[in-house]
Parts: C-alpha cells; sequence; structure tokens
C-alpha cells in the first residue's frame, strides 16, 4: 500500500505503508517512482588448490637399535590450506615398508621390527602426506634415520672347539700358532699337553 502526504511543498509526498515486509520496494517520495531490490548471497565453494604441506622437506632423526616395534619414532605433520576433504591429510610410507610403519592419520612413525646396527646403520624413509581431493595433491617427507649403536653383541668364537698340536719341548711362555698364544703353566702332570 502506498500512501501520499498532502500538505509538502509540492502538495504530495509518497511512501509505503505496507505490502512490503521484507524491504524489497523503495519509492521515491517525491516522484512517486517504485524501485525492487533484493538481497543476493553469494556462496564460494572450495576447490582443491592447495597440496599438503610440511614444514620442511627432509628431517633427521636418531634411533637406537634397541628400540622396541612398536615404540614412536618420529611424528609426520603436513598442513592443508583447504577445507573438508579437500584439507584432510593421509600418510603414507613409501620406502623400507617391512621394518616401519606410518599410521595414516596421526602420522606416527614406529618400527615394525626391530633395527639392527650391525646390518644398517642409516636408513633412508619417505612419508607421503595425499589430501583427499579428486585427483589428489601429494607431498613427500624425507627422513633419514641413523641408528645408534647399543652393546648388543657378546663376543664369540668361530669354534667352540679348537685343536693346536703343541711340541712337549715348547717354551714356556710361546705363541703356538698365529691365531692362539697360550701361556703353558709347568706342573706336574698338565705339563705333557
Ligand atoms: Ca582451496
Ligand atoms: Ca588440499
Ligand atoms: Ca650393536
Amino acid at each position: 500500500m502506498i500512501i501520499f502526504f498532502p500538505g509538502s511543498k509540492f502538495g504530495v509526498r509518497y511512501s509505503i505503508y505496507s505490502g512490503d515486509p521484507d524491504g524489497y520496494l523503495t519509492i521515491d517520495p517525491i516522484s512517486g517512482t517504485l524501485r525492487t531490490s533484493a538481497r543476493v548471497h553469494i556462496v564460494i565453494e572450495d576447490v582443491n588448490d592447495n597440496a599438503p604441506e610440511f614444514a620442511s622437506s627432509k628431517v633427521r632423526i636418531s634411533v637406537r637399535e634397541s628400540e622396541p616395534p612398536g615404540a614412536p619414532l618420529y611424528t609426520a605433520h603436513a598442513v592443508d590450506k583447504d577445507s573438508g576433504q579437500y584439507g584432510t591429510v593421509t600418510y603414507r610410507l613409501l620406502t623400507d615398508g617391512p621394518l616401519f610403519r606410518v599410521e595414516p592419520k596421526s602420522g606416527d612413525l614406529s618400527l615394525r621390527s626391530p633395527l639392527d646396527y650391525e646390518t644398517a646403520q642409516r636408513h633412508s624413509l619417505v612419508i607421503s602426506a595425499t589430501d583427499g581431493g579428486t585427483p589428489p595433491l601429494t607431498s613427500n617427507l624425507t627422513i633419514l634415520l641413523e641408528v645408534q649403536d647399543v652393546n648388543d653383541n657378546p663376543p664369540v668364537f668361530e669354534r667352540t672347539e679348537y685343536s693346536v698340536p703343541v711340541s712337549e719341548a715348547l717354551p714356556v711362555d710361546s705363541q703356538v700358532s698365529p691365531l692362539f698364544y697360550i701361556i703353558l703353566m709347568i706342573s706336574e702332570p698338565f705339563s705333557k699337553l
């Protein structure tokens, strides 16, 4: 409903009195010209334009060879700026699978089986971080793992029994072979070995 007010300078002033509760209409108070307006809601949809990012592409860690399987060694963490599944990161180990494992959600790196310094003193691991886009975007982290030695091997003889012929005329404190040095204790009855 449009009403006008007599008595203004030009005799009439227009105003919208009712029928437009949401305010879509405006009226010129002098000319009475009606105009419409509308609110427009713009929703910006995210796209997968950011790959997961590690703070550094390479890290070094040091692990004792005595660490038990399952012990946490390192936590890989990548940040993806996208939202929803486009920003959801899954971790995967690309190398050295038999010895190590990575938890896909947390990025926790742990041992599957024990390390052995005497077998391998270094391992180079690559962990990938992949988002949930289609196609997915991926970044890699290289972990240079150095194995710390621990004293886990007692001295061992190559054989459990050795036989070396020794002359009874051999002087005391003699070397009987390049490999063995035997101090003969001269006392009966063991002097005739
Ligand atoms: Ca995005
Ligand atoms: Ca992403
Ligand atoms: Ca060792």
